[in-house]
């Protein structure tokens, strides 16, 4: 099983990533990983941040030659915020000491005063430099590994924008597949539809003329992902439920959907499923819809999996106008000001796929086992063999 760590401030010099469980034999590279990285700092809306950040990264250990050694992965990316001048050494300097700049006039939908009264804080910089979405940047290089592990499977991960501001993707467009990820990551807000992305792009010049700030929602659809991944057994072990705790943990997600589910709330049930049919030309059962996102009694079927994460508008806006409380004070206030986007969401679609990516090979590796890839990719092959011929 993967177990992903992380650790890291955003504005301290390093965030470090430690992967535990994969299989021996797998092979990855510096630029396998910062490739995926890459994509990630892409996106219309995105601060000044994500112009000289450049996600230099490290691996430290459980590689050899190319390829894992099943031992702890260990990674570094170096905040190249930190390393282009000393703006930050003072104020992120782990020896003792204290700042002159503590931020009291906390956040409304920020952790700043939730975070605060929990761990007995007075500046809001003790929450708000991990409680950043700069981690999701360590996220992203554990992901770029699961991602190779499930592609000894035949799985592939990709998402797209399908909504920002109010400018959203017609139901009825046609979805992006793997032959497309290249043209949804041209798209300047990672959207497949050209009319919306238009609508999109427009609203992000809207916000930002006003300092203000858009959320969105993503699609994750995963190809090729074989039958049998988590179960009905246990509340915790339905992978609908560990997609939907994965998703609902990047920062800013409010919402998770897996299909269509909000949608399907408000139908008949007669409307409201996939019906399943056999293909006798395949020999294998298939559901003539995508409804219920691949999952059925939290048990993967074979199909396309789709899930989808709404993210709030940032919660730090560029003209802080939100009514909020000075901590130190307790006079009313308006939010302090910090350097932001105008939106993360096409940024976002990236994470998400990391995170159906992390669950997606934990779960692989638990149904198939195998020290090494070989063994892997042999068990689920043999599994996959034994579906068919008791399917026939
Ligand atoms: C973030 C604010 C911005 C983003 C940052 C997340 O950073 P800064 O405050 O340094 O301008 O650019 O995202 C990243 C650095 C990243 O790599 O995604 C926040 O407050 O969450």
């Amino acid at each position: 099983m993967l177990r992903l760590l992380t650790a890291g401030e955003s504005h301290g010099q390093a965030l470090v990533v430690v992967l535990e469980g994969l299989p021996a034999g797998l092979e990855i590279t510096v630029e396998d990983i910062q490739a995926e990285m890459a994509r990630r700092r892409l996106g219309y809306g995105r601060g000044p941040r994500q112009r000289f950040e450049v996600d230099e990264l490290t691996l430290l250990g459980g590689v050899r030659h190319g390829r894992t050694l099943g031992s702890p992965l260990a990674i570094e990316i170096r905040n190249t915020e930190w390393f282009r001048s000393d703006r930050w050494h003072d104020e992120m300097s782990p020896a003792p000491g204290e700042t002159k700049e503590p931020l009291t006039q906390v956040r409304p939908g920020h952790a700043d005063l939730a975070g605060m009264q929990k761990y007995g804080f007075t500046d809001a910089r003790d929450v708000l430099e991990r409680a950043s979405a700069r981690e999701t940047a360590a996220r992203v290089a554990a992901g770029a590994v699961a991602k190779r592990l499930l592609s000894h499977l035949g799985v592939e991960i990709i998402s797209h924008v399908i909504q920002m501001g109010s400018a959203r993707v017609p139901a009825e467009a046609a979805r992006p597949t793997p032959a497309d990820l290249d043209a949804v990551d041209e798209s300047p807000v990672r959207c497949f539809d050209n009319v919306a992305a238009d609508a999109m792009i427009a609203e992000v010049k809207a916000a930002a003329k006003d300092g203000d700030s858009l959320g969105g929602v993503v699609e994750v659809l995963a190809f090729g992902v074989p039958i049998g991944l988590g179960s009905h057994v246990h509340w915790d072990r339905k992978l609908d439920g560990l997609v939907a705790q994965a998703l609902m943990s990047i920062q800013a997600v409010k919402g998770v959907e897996i299909g269509d589910g909000f949608e399907v709330a408000g139908r008949r049930g007669s409307a409201a499923h996939d019906p399943i049919r056999w293909n006798s030309d395949d020999g294998r059962y298939e559901r003539l819809s995508t409804l219920a996102g691949g999952l059925e009694g939290g048990i993967t079927n074979g199909e396309l999996l789709v899930a989808r994460a709404a993210m709030k508008p940032l919660a730090t806006l560029n003209v802080p106008t939100l009514e909020t409380v000075d901590t130190a004070t307790k006079e009313s206030a308006v939010s302090f000001k910090e350097r932001t986007d105008v939106t993360a969401v096409p940024a976002m679609g990236v994470v998400a796929e990391t995170m159906v990516a992390l669950v997606l090979a934990d779960e692989a590796q638990r149904k198939f086992g195998g020290d090494s890839v070989a063994e892997f990719v042999r068990n689920a092959e043999a599994a996959a063999a034994a579906t068919r011929d008791r399917d026939a």
